[in-house]
């Protein structure tokens, strides 16, 4: 029966040759039919704003990518836990320690999941959170700088799938880990001791109200599964989180077969307030771990990495009332609360139904201990007393679903690949629209939150084929945009994406605009070796270390010509921007430099290692068209033999050797320097 339902399912991939798979109304209502008025809905005049932003996973390039909405337009790419010589991110001395983890470091993840900032449940358009699934971590986004702020390693993690989803007001982003392993403190155990000593963590990440900091307040130590999505409660749900789990059967090898045995896994509920009311009570016990916390510091343009050695944890057999599951059919992957919070939806990949769980109900079932027995302790509802309704014949392979606000869910569906609307009261199917092709998530703007900004569905596909202009056997990702102000969705617009997006939220442009940084103010730049002006410039040496305090402005750099530099030295360029301009970022490379480019924004101060490999005259210059002077923006460093006694000399302006003969004990060369300030 089981194996039946898998067989099915595969027959109809592989007879649909995994992308042709078209539900049966494919062209009645926006197949490869569009709407009438498609290209006005999503046209944004030259020069106009885009409605909503879209703040969009990149899946395996560990980066965020930020899209406007109507348009596709994309506006940057973020980079989190991928290194990205665009701008110099994890390159930069700076920015180096944001990627530090237990591991040493890790310049690359595999980001699936966004979550923004809110409260009362609703957007507050202050952090976009997202996680790193290869190397448990999350990550906080600042929506006024647009860069990553903040990362924080997972103990006791592999996989961090389920993760980050945030509470109603950003008290908590929480993670639970796809892969169970046994505990950091008892690691070394046999694979086939998976029942005994693998543990399915759950961290609570805390939220600072004002300064958005992270930090593990406890995690909880549950039986071995494989945790895949989660939502927060809302409205009267709230205090509660829920837990998409499979591989229920603990299987830790074919987990293709062994883990799609039983027809039902599980939906596991959390009484979060319980727990902090147990950890209150000192229930708590603190574990060893080592995890890495880094955070960036917009006052010194610098990260801090710190390794933490232990964490708080929970254990649910001490601690009553805290952990229920719900029995859900087949292998859930989203796991979705809708905007009241009273209804908890499950996507099982292999049911031929939606379940939809009751809040009200579930609280009545745990009341009254209507179990249908326990796994590993924990009591299991049953499934009858906590269901509110199941919709009948939604498609195949649902995954995902999220909310329009006017009382109805979309779901998306792999395997029949459509978006398919349904009434969350009624459970009643409303319309379909096929996706080109096979899609995984999905997004409305808003669609997690308390008050949905609905207005539109964007498909997040996985397969592309024929869709754009090919590109060789790799072809770009592919979202597609669909009205869905009336009754029946109509698709607008195809735009590919950036990596492979999975989750991706919306968010009113007008809720985030407002705030963004133009720039950051030099004189409270607190950069160890920053240069507020170019009398401030100077080179020193510190045994093999040279350290040169550089500024930038239109268009020169100062010092611009350096001698003394000998082989074997390491130079450090801590490059000041100087500009006080939005939109003024000058670049900085040096030929030979084996890591990247360092792209600096105005007042900020960033730092290039370069290690000389060759003797002789080097040249550096700006990367970033930043006036009509930019290709005049360059420079030359002497490199010279190791045991060589030419002085450390700089400048600009005037050759550093002129001034070296003249040079008196102390004086430093004087600086004449052209002023051309255009764009
Ligand atoms: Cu469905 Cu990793 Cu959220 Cu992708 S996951 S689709
Ligand atoms: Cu500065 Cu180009």
């Amino acid at each position: 029966m089981k194996t039946n339902i898998i067989k099915g399912i595969a027959v109809a991939v592989l007879a649909g040759g995994f992308f042709a798979c078209k539900p049966d109304n494919a062209g009645k209502n926006g197949g490869s039919e569009i709407a009438g008025d498609a290209a006005q809905k999503v046209y944004v005049a030259p020069g106009k704003h885009d409605e909503f932003y879209n703040i969009v996973s990149g899946g395996f390039n560990g980066q965020l990518s930020v899209v406007g909405l109507p348009s596709g337009r994309v506006f940057r790419i973020i980079p989190v836990f991928s290194q990205f010589a665009e701008n110099g991110w994890g390159y930069s001395e700076e920015t180096k320690p944001m990627l530090n983890t237990s591991h040493g470091f890790v310049p690359w993840d595999d980001s699936h999941h966004v979550a923004l900032s809110t409260t009362n449940g609703e957007h507050d358009g202050r952090w976009a959170f997202i996680n790193g699934n290869n190397t448990p971590r999350i990550a906080r986004v600042s929506l006024s700088t647009f860069r990553t702020d903040e990362i924080i390693e997972l103990p006791n993690s592999g996989g961090n799938h389920s993760s980050p989803f945030i509470t109603a007001n950003t008290e908590y982003a929480v993670a639970g880990t796809r892969f169970s392993v046994p505990p950091d403190a008892n690691a070394d155990v046999p694979i086939s001791s998976f029942k005994q000593n693998f543990k399915g963590y759950i961290s609570f990440v805390s939220i600072d109200k004002t300064t958005g900091h992270m930090g593990v307040k406890f995690q909880l130590k549950t039986p071995g599964v494989s945790f895949d999505l989660a939502r927060a409660g809302k409205g009267k749900s709230d205090g509660w989180f829920f837990f998409s789990c499979y591989n229920t059967e603990q299987a830790a090898s074919l987990l293709e077969v062994n883990a799609s045995q039983k027809d039902k896994d599980f939906i596991l509920a959390v009484n979060w307030k319980k727990a902090e009311e147990y950890l209150a009570q000192g229930k708590g016990k603190k574990e060893a771990a080592k995890y890495a916390h880094n955070v960036y510091d917009e006052k010194t343009h610098s990260a801090n990495s710190t390794i933490l050695t232990e964490v708080m944890t929970l254990d649910p057999k001490e601690c009553p009332g805290m952990l229920y599951f719900m029995p859900c059919p087949k292998s859930p992957h989203g796991c979705d609360v809708d905007p009241t919070g009273s209804y908890i939806v499950g996507s099982g990949k292999l049911a031929a139904v939606i379940p939809v769980f009751s809040f009200d109900k579930m609280q009545k079932a745990i009341a009254s201990k209507t179990f249908d027995g326990d796994f590993d302790g924990i009591p299991v509802l049953k499934y009858d007393a906590v269901l509110h309704g199941e919709v009948k014949k939604p498609g195949l392979g649902p995954l995902h679903t999220e909310f329009d606000g006017q009382g109805n869910a979309i779901t998306s569906f792999f395997v029949s690949s459509e978006l398919v609307k349904w009434n969350i009261e009624k459970l009643e199917v409303l319309d379909r629209v096929p996706t080109y092709y096979s899609v995984g998530h999905l997004c409305i703007p808003g669609g997690p939150t308390a008050k949905p900004h609905g207005k539109y569905v964007i498909a997040y596909n996985k397969i592309t084929k024929d869709r754009y202009l090919p590109t060789g056997p790799e072809l770009t990702q592919s979202a597609q945009l669909y009205d869905i102000s009336g009754d029946k969705m109509k698709l607008l617009l195809d735009f590919p994406t950036i990596g492979e997006p999975h989750y991706a939220e919306a968010i009113p442009a007008s809720l985030v605009e407002k705030n963004t940084k133009k720039i950051f103010k030099l004189e409270e730049n607190n950069h160890p070796y920053v240069a507020k002006g170019e009398k401030e410039t100077k080179v020193v040496r510190k045994g093999n270390e040279v350290h040169v305090y550089m500024t930038s402005i239109r268009s020169h750099f100062t010092p611009d010509n350096i001698e003394g530099v000998k082989m074997g030295d390491e130079v450090f360029f801590h490059v000041t921007n100087l500009e006080q301009d939005w939109d003024v970022p000058h670049g900085f490379a040096v030929r030979g430099a084996q890591n990247a480019e360092i792209l600096i924004m105005p007042g900020e101060t960033s730092t290039l290692r370069w290690k000389p490999t060759k003797v002789g005259v080097t040249p550096m210059y700006c990367t970033d068209f930043c006036s009509a002077l930019h290709q005049e923006m360059q420079g030359y460093v002497r490199v010279s033999s190791a045991g060589s006694n030419v002085p450390l000399t700089w400048g600009t302006g005037k050759t550093p050797t002129a001034e070296a003969e003249k040079k008196t004990a102390s004086a430093k060369p004087k600086l004449n320097t052209p002023k051309v300030a255009m764009k």
